[in-house]
């Protein structure tokens, strides 16, 4: 394949909330590169970039992706993202591999509450990026709207470019601002036509062009000074300006199209070749080395090798495949370099080039470019590869929190082991899978971003790996603690022929305050229990302490103190005094005033204005406690502490109470009292009380 310089690449990815046309408009730019002979589309399964059968099935972006094109003998890398929230990780880590955010919004929806959280990752990225508003030939498709929202919510200078020529289903093309022209797309789209402005525009176009031209005249001081003095700029200045004003993000620059109909897709891909930066021209690349200096790459051939991994993909027979941005140097295929994140050697084989679902070999790559190898054995996504002389890590964008939990078990018995290999598998492409064993219930738990990442991910264990799942909520893990104090004598006497057993412990139990644990107190003296039955004493209490005494759950945050004993010379050992401390533990614990715990999250809640009554009401029906409310743009932002056991399934409820439009994010904060009517059903749910013995 072609090696291009690195001023000649282009990255870019297109991002922006759910179904605002992103993979539209990535099909659009195919067909009008010549890359593809057909149209793709999401809504018949022929796109190119959504070509995942879960994916094809929902009509939506689940795995970012990637595509090489030429433009303008530019090579463009495109990456198209998700917009559903349950996928948002696939974002920031594309975000890590380009060096331009194109914002796609649609023309008429606008700008949604999730539009503002993606925009605060081009905002964390800190790269420049573009306006595109889609969608120009739907009914309501305004244009004017979408730049006054971007103004306001995203507090940045939108640089409006173009004029659209014809409305909603007669949108025929665009009003060149710069060259004054206006262009129109014929048939399929992929002709253009260059003409005058249409009669009806010209005012329009004109003050508008005014604005513009003052816009770009103020990203240099030169250039504004003649301006003011009323001189004409050249093209070739405002192009410069424009440049520079992309580059040090002064404004937005804002284009329109309408990716369904081809219409204005090739004026982006020109402003992208023409006026958006190269690799080379990106600040280098920041990393620090083991023990913790700042290091800098950059953006160049003769520096170290040095690149960071943003994607893995895991087929069950083709293997691993790993994608990763060249920050610096250069690479040639079977060389050798260090995962310096993991520090370990790795050997590239073949280099690859990826073009959607295909994969095409290359000759060697270099800084700037995005490629991928096949069959890594140890680096996975989020790690930095480098050359082993100059060892460096790119620290990676912090992964989103699980903010939903579900329990798996198999279909079919037998299958456990199957499922633990195939999540590992499933978690190396999505590391905000999080799959793990709760302690407390042994429930197998798989926890992600939401609803729909959980059953993507059911539905890709059973296409990838043959193996049929059923979810259950999972178990809530409930505590046990004590309020008040007791002191008990622990006693086992058993005189049943041969050797009797015989062991007292006096236990005093305590509660210690929340989130301390158990502390042991050995407050023995002149040997009334022996030093060597000491350990088997407290070894008792722990054990009986993983199941209380109300409803079997473990015991916390409780102090035991062993102040007083008996033996007997033939009849005590360790055993009887494990048994005899066990006793007396529960015996204690019932005595102390026994309460049940449960966990309590930290949860925000982002939800367009209309829906903060439903969702304030909902929180109190389910015992929230709100503790902050903060309005962003027509969208509010609510904090609040909710117990567990009440947001199990809280993803798909805020779905249903929103349209879809709410999100959220959760996280264990603490463990609280249950209160009393709740704490009694769930004890005699369990059937686990225990009676108090002797
Ligand atoms: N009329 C019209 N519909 C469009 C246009 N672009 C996309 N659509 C439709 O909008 C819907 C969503 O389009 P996608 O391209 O999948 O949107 P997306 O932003 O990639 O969606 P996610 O990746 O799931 O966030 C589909 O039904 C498209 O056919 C357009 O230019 N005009
Ligand atoms: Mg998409």
């Amino acid at each position: 394949m072609k090696q291009y310089k690195t001023e000649d690449v282009r990255n870019v990815a297109v991002v922006s909330h759910a179904g605002s046309g992103k993979t539209t408009f990535c099909e659009a730019i195919l067909f009008d590169s010549g890359s593809v002979d057909r149209l793709g589309k999401v809504t018949d399964g022929t796109s190119n970039f959504d070509f995942e059968p879960e994916e094809v099935k929902r009509g939506i972006t689940i795995s970012s992706s990637l595509y090489m094109i030429e433009w303008k003998k530019r090579k463009i890398n495109i990456l198209d993202t998700p917009g559903d929230p349950n996928f948002s990780a696939e974002v920031a880590a594309a975000l890590q591999a380009a060096d331009i955010a194109i914002l796609a919004v649609d023309g008429v929806d606008s700008l949604k509450p999730l539009t503002e959280k993606v925009w605060s990752n081009i905002e964390a990225k800190g790269c420049p990026r573009l306006l595109v508003v889609t969608k120009m030939d739907r009914e309501r498709a305004d244009f004017d709207r979408v730049i006054n929202d971007v103004k306001e919510a995203l507090k940045v200078k939108p640089l409006v470019l173009q004029l659209p020529i014809g409305k909603e289903a007669g949108f025929k093309g665009v009003v060149d601002l710069l060259s004054m022209k206006a262009l129109t797309f014929d048939g399929d789209g992929k002709s253009l036509s260059r003409g005058d402005i249409p009669a009806e525009l010209r005012e329009q176009a004109q003050s508008k062009r005014e604005v513009l031209i003052e816009d770009l005249a103020e990203v240099d001081d030169a250039l504004m000074e003649r301006y003011l003095e009323g001189e004409e700029l050249g093209a070739d200045e405002l192009a410069g300006a424009l440049r520079k004003g992309i580059l040090n993000k002064v404004f937005i620059p804002a284009m329109i199209c309408s990716a369904v109909l081809n219409r204005g897709i090739q004026p982006i891909l020109d402003l992208i070749a023409d006026a958006c930066p190269s690799p080379a021209e990106m600040p280098p690349v920041v990393g620090r080395t083991k023990t913790g200096e700042e290091i800098t790459r950059k953006p160049a051939l003769d520096e170290p090798f040095c690149a960071y991994v943003f994607k893995t993909l895991a087929d069950p027979y083709a293997g691993r495949l790993t994608l990763f941005r060249i920050f610096s140097g250069k690479l040639s295929p079977d060389s050798n370099f260090l995962n310096a994140s993991r520090d370990v050697k790795e050997r590239f084989g073949q280099l690859l080039t990826i073009q959607g679902r295909h994969q095409k070999s290359l000759d060697s790559a270099q800084a700037g470019d995005i490629v991928a190898v096949a069959k890594l054995k140890e680096t996975l996504t989020g790690d930095t590869l480098c050359d082993e002389k100059a060892p460096l890590i790119i620290e990676p964008p912090a992964l989103p929190q699980a903010v939903i939990s579900f329990a798996i078990e198999p279909k079919a018995k037998g299958d456990e082991e199957k499922i633990t290999q195939s999540l590992a598998k499933l978690a190396e492409e999505d590391p905000t899978l999080v799959v793990n064993r709760d302690p407390q219930t042994n429930e197998f738990l798989i926890s992600g971003m939401g609803q729909v990442h959980i059953e993507v991910t059911v539905e890709k264990l059973k296409r990838k790996f043959g193996v049929d799942v059923n979810l259950k909520t999972p178990k809530v893990p409930y505590k046990e603690t004590i309020r008040g104090k007791a002191k008990v004598e622990g006693k086992l006497k058993k005189q049943t022929g041969g050797r009797g057993q015989f062991a007292v412990a006096w236990l005093e139990v305590e509660p210690l305050p929340r989130g301390e644990g158990f502390q042991f107190v050995d407050k023995i003296v002149g040997g009334v229990i022996p030093r060597q039955y000491i350990p088997a004493v407290e070894k008792g209490v722990s054990e009986s302490m993983n199941g209380g005494a109300l409803a079997g759950y473990p015991v916390i945050d409780v102090r035991v103190t062993v102040f007083d004993g008996k033996y007997h010379e033939v009849d005590s050992s360790e055993q009887a005094f494990k048994i005899a401390a066990s006793k007396g533990f529960k015996k204690g614990v019932l005595q102390a005033n026994p309460v049940l715990l449960e966990p309590i999250m930290n949860m925000e809640i982002i939800v367009p204005e209309e829906f903060m009554g439903d969702v304030m009401g909902d929180l109190n029906a389910r015992r929230g406690r709100i503790s902050g409310m903060d309005s962003k743009g027509g969208s509010q932002a609510i904090k609040a502490q909710v117990p567990m056991a009440e947001v199990l399934k809280y993803a798909s409820d805020l779905t249903s109470m929103t349209s879809g439009r709410g999100i959220f994010s959760m996280e264990f904060s603490h463990y609280e009292e249950v209160p009393a009517n709740i704490s009694e059903k769930i004890i005699e749910a369990s059937g686990k009380r225990a009676e108090e013995e002797d």
